[in-house]
């Protein structure tokens, strides 16, 4: 397969659409303006060839040319690389947004991915592990971010990936009213969500699903 080519699955129930991950990678694309296409598997019967390209049976993965890569972490690092329009290509602006990449897979959405989880599947709140989930999320990170956030526009200096990760973990968070208390991070998840990058990633997702139904 030449060029860029983004596989996700064919359909999904209505509840995940406009959350499945692939957005992250569309949304990169668009900013960047770098054409490609998209592919799609199976949901129901995952086959084998699904599982070599990603070896948990999910998805996103992304080909350009011979490389098959899995992970959306690592799939914007390598899109990073192609466009300065992702990540800066000084070594400071660079640092900073990997540093941020990471906080917001490895530091934010560790926290709120259970959190969601749980609201998503109607966990009553005096369940006594949502309470620590909720407790992980609203009082060891969520309020750091906050004051993250209150201070600048991107958290790199300019939008890079490392935004398009923050924001798409925030907007599942706002998506069951977890940031009211968070005003800094809504407003972020605000101007993130307006650009015209991510509104065209979204539309594209929700008719890729459709066409399916
Ligand atoms: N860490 C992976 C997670 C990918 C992931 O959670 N994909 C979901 C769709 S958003 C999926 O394939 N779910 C189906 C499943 O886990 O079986 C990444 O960021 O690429």
């Amino acid at each position: 397969m030449s060029g860029l080519v983004l596989t996700t699955f064919d359909w999904v129930p209505p509840p995940p659409r406009g959350f499945v991950r692939d957005i992250r990678i569309r949304w990169a694309l668009e900013e960047a303006g770098l054409p490609y296409r998209v592919e799609s598997v199976p949901f129901k019967e995952r086959k084998a060839v699904h599982f070599e390209h990603q070896p948990f049976g999910q998805v996103p993965w992304l080909t350009d040319d011979g490389l098959s890569i899995f992970e959306s972490g690592a799939i914007l690092l390598h899109l990073g690389e192609k466009s300065e329009k992702l990540m800066p290509t000084d070594t400071r602006g660079m640092s900073d947004t990997k540093e941020w990449l990471f906080a917001g897979l490895n530091s934010v959405e560790m926290a709120s991915l259970p959190w969601s989880l749980c609201k998503f599947s109607g966990q009553s709140s005096d369940n006594p592990i949502f309470q620590q989930f909720e407790s992980f999320l609203k009082v060891s990170r969520l309020p750091h971010m906050e004051k993250v956030l209150a201070t600048r526009e991107w958290l790199a200096g300019p939008f890079t990936i490392a935004d398009i990760v923050m924001a798409d973990t925030l907007r599942l968070v706002d998506r069951f009213d977890g940031l009211t208390d968070f005003p800094a991070a809504r407003a972020y998840v605000g101007h993130a969500t307006a650009r015209p990058a991510f509104q065209k990633a979204l539309a594209d997702q929700m008719a890729h699903f459709a066409k399916a139904d």
